[in-house]
């Protein structure tokens, strides 16, 4: 998600040695600086950045490990501003949150990603307003969202947005729910009418937090706005959408600094797992390419039941790994999101993840191979892969509409996989799963 800053911080930190001279020490800044404003950091950010690592390094001592200590701490003190992180619990539920932003900026996919986050990481009860009764469009968009991660949804089209509000929070009161997220309409400008419309939501809502949109595709415009809707209603943390989309990044860190609010959460992807919070020690730790394992771990214990887990090596080590199997797995991995975005936070891999792209598991076509497949088969030969003669490979391979070649390559793979996973679940399995993570590495920082 990072790749462009990383990538700039490891090329200036190249620059200089464990011990070294001011010359060295003027390069690696260099570099720094043109690296920064390219990926589109801010210049007054830039500058300020530069002065102090350049100070303190000098300071210290000029040399590998000053550099990179100044360069993390000054990283950490730009996207630490005053204000809540991540999300925060009002001490009484429900904790109110009023989505606002202009038109198209990602409000109503980040009510849903939010929705969805709350549900499954913090185990919460969620309610969904639908406030933006401008559009009937946005109404119906809502009902989809709210339907596919089944969180409960409050729509009138013909109440008002203020009187929608209200019956939603005496609806949250009494059926004790946690959160009520307020999705609003958008405007392709700022304007009275819009500003109007969202105080008088405020005024009734009474949030606990309001947080704004930012396209992260609009780059310094989003900062603008931004600074705007902070006057004119007033926002407590900024939600940075689209953020897939924007190759260098740099939004991302200079945004708290001009805005003056917190950022809370990246969005990146139009999928409802993609949405990540916005910690800043973490994604320091992201950005040196150091990984976030916290992160990670959150993500997968909320995801990954663990007798489900404790069942599946069990299976794996007796060599019974089966389609069904196989299929479960895959919906859990859905939940976690892009692959992509699960290796950028692993420690060293950051890398790899460029490399990889980005594995869609809904629209891959080996994946959609693989389950056209075992769709076609019956539920003894799902459970029982050896049960697969040729007279049933056959019939397997019309069903799922694939030839005969394409089906036994499935499933020699499917074999191989299921004995190198038999094989690492065994003894001395972590050792040699360390040995290949460590042959892919090589990417992160020199330590
Ligand atoms: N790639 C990508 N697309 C996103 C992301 N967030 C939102 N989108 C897409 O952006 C478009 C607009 O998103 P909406 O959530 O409808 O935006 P909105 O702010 O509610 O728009 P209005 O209600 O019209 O003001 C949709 O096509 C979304 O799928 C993101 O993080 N990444
Ligand atoms: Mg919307």
């Amino acid at each position: 998600m990072f790749d462009t800053l990383t990538d700039s911080f490891k090329n200036a930190i190249g620059k200089i040695r464990f011990h070294d001279d001011e010359k060295s020490l003027k390069k690696a800044t260099l570099e720094l600086k043109k690296s920064l404003l390219k990926a589109d950091v801010h210049h007054k950010v830039v500058k300020e950045l530069i002065a102090v690592v350049e100070r303190e390094t000098k300071a210290n001592g000029i040399g590998k490990d000053n550099f990179l200590r100044s360069l993390q701490g000054e990283l950490t003190r730009i996207l630490t501003v005053e204000g809540n992180q991540g999300f925060v619990f009002a001490s009484k539920p429900p904790t109110v949150v009023m989505m606002i932003g202009l038109q198209g900026s990602g409000k109503t996919t980040t009510t849903g990603k939010l929705a969805n986050f709350l549900k499954e990481q913090k185990k919460k009860k969620v309610l969904i307003v639908a406030a933006d009764l401008q559009r009937l469009a946005a109404v119906e968009q809502l009902k989809q969202i709210s339907s596919q991660i089944e969180v409960e949804l409050m729509a009138d089209e013909s109440a008002t947005p203020t009187d929608i509000v209200k019956t939603a929070l005496t609806k949250a009161k009494k059926d004790l729910y946690d959160v009520v997220l307020i999705d609003t309409a958008g405007r392709l400008a700022i304007d009275d009418e819009l500003m109007d419309e969202l105080a008088e939501i405020k005024k009734v809502a009474k949030p606990d937090e309001l947080f704004y949109v930012a396209d992260a595709m609009t780059g310094q415009d989003a900062v603008r706005t931004a600074q705007t809707f902070k006057e004119k209603i007033g926002i407590t943390g900024v939600i940075l959408s689209k953020f897939d989309g924007d190759g260098k990044g740099g939004i991302a860190l200079g945004l708290a600094q001009q805005v003056g609010t917190p950022l809370r959460f990246i969005g990146a992807g139009e999928k409802m797992p993609d949405i990540e919070q916005f910690i800043p020690d973490r994604i320091v730790g992201r950005l040196m390419g150091a990984g976030d394992i916290e992160s990670l771990a959150e993500k997968t214990s909320a995801v990954i039941d663990e007798k489900q887990a404790k069942h599946l090596t069990q299976k794996i080590k007796k060599g019974q790994f089966n389609f069904n199997d196989f299929l479960e797995q895959m919906e859990q991995m859905k939940k976690l999101g892009s692959m992509k975005s699960i290796l950028s936070m692993v420690p060293g891999m950051s890398g790899m993840a460029k490399q990889l792209g980005d594995m869609d598991l809904d629209n891959s076509d080996e994946i959609n191979r693989i389950k056209a497949l075992i769709s076609s088969m019956t539920p003894k030969e799902r459970s029982n892969p050896d049960l697969l003669t040729n007279t049933r490979k056959r019939r397997i391979a019309t069903g799922a509409g694939l030839g005969q070649q394409q089906v036994n390559r499935i499933l020699k793979q499917f074999k191989n996989a299921a004995k190198m996973a038999k094989k690492l679940s065994g003894k001395g399995g972590m050792k040699q799963m360390q040995d290949m993570m460590q042959q892919m590495q090589g990417g992160g920082f020199p330590r």
